[in-house]
């Protein structure tokens, strides 16, 4: 295999993990779809999507909440502030995240570094030879490395962070762990046959990993079209492995339960985020301006909360490396 095949391969094994682990024969059918590139180019419905649009620019968010809810959101910001800049308190000298850009449990991490302002590096694992992590004897991602000390498991990682900030309010309440499982059990699994539900949407999808990736631009083409393509296909494996008949209305039924689950609250965890906002949050930021995401926001009841979190967790506090620096200005 060449070099940018390779590249493509690790991409799109990367991305399969994140969505949701899928079996040996799915990643047999990536494999095979991403060592025979020609195959994939060749068909019809991806030559026909060759010319797919990019990703467009981020839009400005539109506040259309009524005055009372404004009040409330606004008094929920500023206590989502405040208690965001409790992070301020621990204050780690060295955090470094191994990752894969696309994988979901991830982003849940990112989502709670970037709101308690813990200013963290990100190191992307190549999801093949995992040379990143060879020193690791865990050898999934994310890791987490604190000042020298290895955390492994998204939710291990955010409780053992959260105890440092929070040294007195230790009591994980019923409600808040009830959802951070659904987001681990549930929202997690809905999320790959979405974002490759169909070939436009899953060349999207890559364009948005590749670009956010650490790829050179052969890699990126590469991985770009066969990944997608196989990401196409696997999506649909994994729909039934999950028994999701209809993905969108799965998507926008787990958007509606949660909106639900807020019970007319600005957060779950009342005027500010808990550890389910924050999960939530963080599965959802990275397709947000994808085609799915964009579904989501216009066909249900998700979006001011949405809205009240991205303003809650503010600006991240990765650290700018000039290759994510030069990803962030192309989109
Ligand atoms: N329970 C773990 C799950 C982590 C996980 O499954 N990570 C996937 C990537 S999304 C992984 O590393 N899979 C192993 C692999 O890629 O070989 C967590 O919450 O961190």
């Amino acid at each position: 295999m060449t070099r940018s095949i390779r590249g493509a391969a690790a991409l799109t094994r990367a991305v399969a993990a994140g969505a949701a682990a899928p079996g040996a024969s799915q990643h047999r059918l990536l494999q095979a779809t991403l060592r025979n590139p020609r195959a994939s180019t060749s068909s019809p419905w991806l030559s026909e999507l060759l010319s797919g649009r990019r990703w467009p620019p981020i839009p400005s968010v539109s506040n259309g909440v009524a005055g009372a809810r404004l009040v409330s959101a606004a008094a929920a910001t500023s206590a989502a502030r405040e208690e965001g800049s409790r992070g301020a308190k621990f204050l780690p000298d060295d955090v470094v995240l191994y990752q894969y850009e696309a994988c979901p449990f991830c982003n849940k991490v990112k989502a709670f570094l970037d709101y308690y302002k813990i200013p963290y590096k990100v190191v992307e694992v190549n999801p093949i030879s995992k040379k990143e992590i060879k020193w690791s004897d865990y050898k999934k991602v994310p890791i987490l490395m604190v000042d020298g000390k290895q955390m492994n498991d998204s939710s291990a990682i955010i409780d053992q962070l959260f105890e440092k900030i929070h040294p007195d309010d230790l009591a994980e309440d019923e409600e808040e762990r009830k959802w951070r499982g659904w987001v681990d059990n549930h929202l997690v699994h809905v999320l790959s046959p979405n974002i490759y539900r169909t070939p436009s949407e899953a060349i999207e999808s890559f364009d948005y990993i590749t670009t956010h990736g650490n790829f050179s631009f052969m890699e990126r083409l590469v991985a770009k079209y066969s990944g997608a393509a196989a990401m196409y296909l696997v999506s649909k494996k994994l729909k039934k492995k999950h028994n999701i008949t209809d993905e969108r209305a799965a998507l926008y039924e787990a958007a509606e339960t949660w909106v639900d689950a807020l019970k007319g609250r600005p957060f779950c965890g009342g005027v500010k985020p808990n550890l389910a906002d924050l999960a939530v949050f963080g599965v959802l930021r990275p397709i947000r301006h994808l085609q799915s995401g964009k579904d989501t926001v216009e066909h249900t009841r998700i979006g001011e909360w949405y809205d009240r979190m991205r303003h809650a967790v503010g600006n991240t506090t990765r650290a700018m490396t000039q290759s994510w620096q030069e990803s962030r200005e192309r989109i």
